[in-house]
């Protein structure tokens, strides 16, 4: 069932087009939704765990970002119609407990929850997909070598090494039998290396070529410090985005997914037309800061 707010933003301006919501009648995961539990066939790809599913399939998806610890605005968040919510753990205040407490949040209002973690920190990479996150975004990924030590915590054997331990993931996805978990999760679970370096730019083909890796993520921010030399940040210039429909070329005909972060929704529309089909938009705390300018501005201009 298609959701009717599918991707209203409450930036005032009309969403991205074609990333349609989907939610249970009750608004929360289908714990048994007519599927054999326990059978390896698509027994993690219940919504909102489907997100690899559709990702693969060319949807588009609208990432809502978060920053501000616990699990208030992030619910609230996902509960206003974004098909996902990213807690920042790299510049956001989220830390492990937060991010522990705040997934189930997510979930419940039928939102697919995704983690960025800090640079390096891969196995807190590990520690979010045990804790239910459907993916986890990689900063600062430069070169093969450091793609496969983050691959290797998202994905089991024989792809990586992820140790066991999704008790609260299965619960999350209403999967009960280990078995089927195994069998399914390393492709319901996503690993996306963040390409924002100039060595990461230029080798990003093989960076792509990680087995196990399932996309890339574009910070246009630092990309447009890193190209420039540090003469400038500039993640919504002409020339970011030239860098960034490169990567997405890459991506695609690598057939892996190409996720961005953009920053305003003209950037986003850019970035879809490009061929970004996972595209967070919309900063938490900016989103507030946004919603009491608009109320304190209303209130003068009545005035
Ligand atoms: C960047 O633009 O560099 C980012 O990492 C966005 O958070
Ligand atoms: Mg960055």
């Amino acid at each position: 069932m298609l959701h009717a707010r599918a991707c209203r933003v409450d930036t005032g301006a009309t969403a991205v087009p074609k990333c349609p919501r989907r939610r249970s009648r009750r608004g929360a995961v289908h714990p048994r939704a007519g599927r054999p539990s326990g059978s390896a066939s698509l027994s993690v790809f219940r919504e909102p765990y489907d997100f690899a599913e559709r990702l693969r399939a060319g949807e588009t998806i609208l990432s809502a970002w978060s920053c501000l610890p616990g699990r208030h605005v992030a619910q609230l968040l996902a509960r206003a119609g974004y098909p996902a919510v990213t807690l920042d753990m790299q510049h956001g205040e989220h830390d492990f407990a937060s991010v522990a407490a705040t997934i189930p949040a997510i979930v419940a209002a039928g939102g697919t929850p995704v983690v960025r973690v800090p640079v390096g920190e891969f196995a807190t990479a590990s520690r979010a997909v045990d804790a239910g996150a459907a993916a986890v975004i990689a900063p600062m990924i430069d070169d093969v070598e450091t793609a496969r030590r983050f691959v290797a915590q998202i994905k089991y054997p024989p792809l990586g090494e992820r140790s066991w331990g999704p008790a609260s993931a299965m619960a999350l996805a209403g999967v009960t039998d280990p078995l089927g978990w195994l069998e399914t999760a390393n492709r319901a679970t996503l690993a996306f290396a963040m390409i924002e370096t100039r060595a990461a730019f230029e080798g990003i083909d093989d960076i792509l070529a990680v087995p196990g890796l399932d996309g890339v993520f574009v910070g246009p921010a630092d990309l447009s410090i890193a190209l420039s030399n540090g003469a400038h940040v500039a993640p919504s210039a002409e020339s970011t985005h030239a860098a960034a429909a490169k990567i997405a070329a890459a991506a695609r005909a690598a057939g892996r997914i190409a996720g961005y972060f953009a920053p305003s929704v003209e950037d986003a529309r850019t970035a879809q037309a490009a061929g970004f089909t996972f595209i967070s938009l919309g900063i938490d705390a900016a989103l507030i800061a946004e919603a009491g300018r608009a109320k304190l501005a209303a209130f003068e201009a009545g005035a």
